[in-house]
């Protein structure tokens, strides 16, 4: 990269102004969708700076501890989830929230509904915090049928009715990831501006990848094609390198770097935890709206992950997300598996 050059480059592209040029594709947009995604974006800054503090939470009084005044501070992803429901809400665009803090749905009152349905984990990894790994917030936007008559089959839909998704990664920089359906666009906070500004256009997933991605201890209880794809991936019988193992344990850091660098990202299901860990309404289809927009796949072991219809909030599935082949791979081996079954 020429850094002199970087240092004099004068046409910064704010997230701001990308959402509003793709506005300008939709003749009939009445601007909505930018003030929604205004709003989302001010949650992840005001999470951003909470995140950064987190570390001196002992020392200044902040997520469970009592400050000065006596008062009890909130854990940061309760208080994620307080600012997101906020900021959603007072945007006046939506209409039903889903956040993995909430049992159960917020329907917005009336008077300050939208059009568009939010699906959201407002702090995903938080028990990363204390030891300063990366952690981020996942959302994904639907539109609701009728806003006057909101149900929660408008939230219950198969992820490919997505409109839009994202996540922001809280780590040693904070970057938005964000697909309006058309492609995939990564954006770094300047704090010194306070905007975040263009820095990975058309993010592209490369076809393959060489790294794999799991909770491996884990692996006592996995199911046959999983332990099958984790052998090869270690002891590759075709000459091909073992390929290499990374894993935070933080959804949106491993997804992030898999969107990057390639490779696979696996939960599967396990005999403890037969539909696996991650959520499906705002960790996994978010996540594999990205991925394919990103020209990779997401897959559940039985199925494209975003054709999955949830039928709670909460629902879990199994996910492999990553590059093209990799998921191809996984693809095989549970197809074998399932012309096997009697
Ligand atoms: P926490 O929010 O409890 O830290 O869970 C994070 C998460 O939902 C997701 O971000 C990770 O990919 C996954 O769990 C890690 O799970 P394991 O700790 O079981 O590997």
């Amino acid at each position: 990269m020429d850094h002199a050059a970087e240092s004099q480059r004068t046409d910064l592209m704010t997230v701001t102004c990308h959402v509003l040029n793709e506005q300008t594709k939709h003749p009939e947009a009445r601007g909505d969708f930018s003030i929604l995604l205004y709003h989302i974006v001010l949650g992840c800054k005001f999470v951003c700076t909470a995140v950064n503090k987190a570390g001196l939470a002992k020392l200044i009084g902040l997520a469970g501890d009592t400050n000065v005044q006596g008062e009890e501070q909130k854990k940061l992803d309760v208080l994620s989830n307080q600012v997101f429901v906020k900021a959603l809400i007072s945007s006046g665009r939506t209409c039903i929230l889903v956040s993995e803090e909430d049992e159960v749905a917020t329907f917005v009152e009336p008077s300050k509904r939208g059009r568009y349905c939010v699906v959201f984990d407002p702090l995903d990894g938080s028990s990363n915090i204390d030891c300063g790994v990366s952690v981020g917030t996942i959302f994904g936007i639907y539109m609701v049928k009728d806003k006057d008559t909101p149900t929660l089959e408008d939230v219950l839909q198969p992820g490919k009715n997505l409109l839009a998704a994202g996540y922001c990664m809280y780590g040693s920089s904070c970057t938005l990831v964000l697909s309006t359906g058309n492609g995939v666009n990564g954006f770094t906070l300047d704090p010194s501006l306070g905007e975040f500004i263009l820095t990975h256009p058309d993010i592209k997933v490369p076809k393959a990848g060489k790294i794999y991605s799991v909770n491996e201890g884990n692996a006592k209880n996995w199911d046959e094609p999983t332990a099958k794809y984790v052998e090869k991936c270690k002891f590759s019988k075709d000459g091909s390198f073992p390929k290499t193992l990374r894993y935070v344990g933080s959804m949106v850091a491993d997804v992030h770097r898999t969107l990057l660098y390639g490779g696979i990202f696996l939960y599967p299901a396990d005999k403890k935890s037969p539909n696996g860990k991650l959520r499906v309404l705002y960790e996994i289809f978010p996540m594999s709206f990205l991925v394919e927009q990103a020209g990779g796949q997401a897959f559940t072991g039985k199925q494209r992950a975003l054709d999955l219809v949830p039928k709670n909030l909460h629902d879990r599935s199994p996910i492999f997300l990553g590059s093209y082949d990799d998921i191809e791979e996984i693809k095989g081996l549970y197809a074998a598996a399932e012309e096997k079954e009697p």
